[in-house]
């Protein structure tokens, strides 16, 4: 067994409320059963490869500060399987169910597309001899399609058809690897899928281009018989001062307009909702309303500051509320929760990779805990059942449904006496129950 910087460290183990230990889970206690299923099929959770093992604390302004020494190592193959040592001893301390990774996450980029290809395919060995011998299993795969320069323009979107077609096959080769090591969902981020200035952009091109890319995947997806769902993934702005997935609602209008809408869901990221101008909350309710919910990319911004800055989640309050909406759409089935998170770059020791892990896993699990007690409760839901119950009549109904034309309700509606009353919203009212049950 190769040692790592992980190798050392136990196992973190559930130890309830009462733990005196830094290092333990005091709510996220795995196999307890919550609304008839145990809280880590509920979960999901999942560790991202490049934020755990592929980030070194570099920013604009400084360079690395964190200890990585695979990164020290001259020769690239190598190091990559150095650092997927490392990864599997983090997953196995953290002990949870999945992770997550990019192509350029686990094998390096080569010479050329047949090189880099090839890296992919022997780490993809490596993961998979890996995977054999720990239980982390994969949730989703996705290909980093904006890091090296050729993509400085976009990748599906890119002007240039080479980008396109290089880009396509790149996907391929990730839905492949995907498919191969289990993953239970392929993601796409469209990090350059967008414009820096509208000055040298031909949007309708580029939004044909984008379609042609989805709906590509999505033929492939079932060429190969990949179960797992596809999954754009959000975000507004950043690197691109606009992107074209900008946040659910306008994923949704793009997936209707290239007849996708039942084929791809949503991987929702609590920063990319702040980025949007929305909550977190919203962008799951939204994607629930639309049908679109598919999983979550777990992390918090910084309202202060107008970037990604991928914090692990603390918002004990934001998290419930995420929570019960995940709940009241049925769950999130073959999503999860994955922490696309990364620890600050003064937090350089490895340690502190695993209370960042351990803190935002516990947080998760107390705020899916509370969430469940407040469907259980039932008091919530029905004080929001009440509030639409006048649609159940059988007027009403008749509207809603379109039976009734504009001019059919308007002489109904003139010869009766109705005269709607205003009603309280009941907000604070709804805010000090929530407040109590989540105190
Ligand atoms: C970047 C995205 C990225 C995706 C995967 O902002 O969150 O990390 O989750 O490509
Ligand atoms: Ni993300
Ligand atoms: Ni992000």
């Amino acid at each position: 067994m190769s040692q790592s910087i992980f190798s050392a460290f136990p196992t973190v183990k559930y130890e309830g409320e009462e733990s005196q230990s830094e290092l333990a889970y005091r709510y996220y206690d795995a196999d307890k059963v919550v609304l008839g299923k145990p809280l880590s099929e509920h979960l999901r959770f999942a560790v991202a490869y490049w934020h755990s093992l592929a980030m070194n604390g570099s920013d604009p302004f400084g360079g690395p500060t964190l200890q990585r020494p695979w990164m020290l190592d001259g020769d690239a193959m190598r190091a990559a399987r150095s650092k997927a040592d490392a990864a599997f001893d983090l997953f196995r301390i953290l002990d949870l169910p999945f992770f997550t990774f990019h192509d350029r996450d686990v094998a390096p980029e080569g010479d050329s597309l047949k090189d880099s290809l090839k890296n992919l395919q022997m780490m993809g060995d490596y993961l998979a001899e890996k995977m054999s011998t720990h239980k982390t299993k994969l949730l989703w795969g996705t290909a980093n399609l904006f890091s090296h320069p050729r993509f400085m323009a976009g990748a599906a979107t890119n002007p240039d058809p080479e980008v396109f077609a290089w880009s396509a096959t790149t996907a391929k080769h990730c839905m492949d690897l995907t498919k191969r090591l289990g993953g239970a969902n392929y993601v796409l981020w469209g990090g350059r899928e967008g414009y820096e200035t509208l000055l040298n952009t031909n949007m309708a091109q580029e939004l044909d281009q984008l379609g042609r890319f989805l709906t590509l995947v999505v033929d492939y997806k079932h060429k190969i018989g990949f179960e797992g769902q596809i999954l754009i993934e959000p975000k507004p702005k950043e690197p691109t001062a606009h992107q074209y997935d900008f946040d659910v609602a306008t994923v949704f209008g793009l997936l209707k307009r290239f007849d996708l809408q039942d084929k791809v869901k949503v991987n929702i990221e609590a920063n990319h909702a702040l980025l949007a101008g929305h909550s977190f909350e919203h962008e799951i309710a939204t994607a629930a309303a639309l049908g679109l919910l598919g999983s979550l990319d777990m992390n918090r911004g910084d309202p202060l500051l107008g970037w990604d800055t991928d914090q692990f989640p603390n918002d004990f309050r934001a998290i419930t509320m995420a929570m019960y909406h995940v709940i009241q759409a049925g769950g999130l089935g073959k999503g999860g929760l994955n922490f696309d998170a990364k620890v600050r770059r003064q937090s350089f020791e490895p340690e502190d990779m695993i209370h960042a892990h351990v803190g935002a896993v516990d947080l998760c699990a107390r705020a899916f805990l509370v969430a469940a007690k407040i469907v259980e409760d039932g008091r919530y839901a029905q004080m929001l059942k009440e509030r639409y119950s006048g649609w159940q009549t059988a007027q009403a109904q008749s509207m809603f449904k379109g039976e009734l034309t504009l001019d059919e309700i308007a002489s109904a509606t003139e010869a009766s006496e109705i005269n709607p009353k205003p009603r309280s919203g009941k907000q604070e009212q709804l805010e000090n129950f929530l407040g109590r049950m989540i105190l």
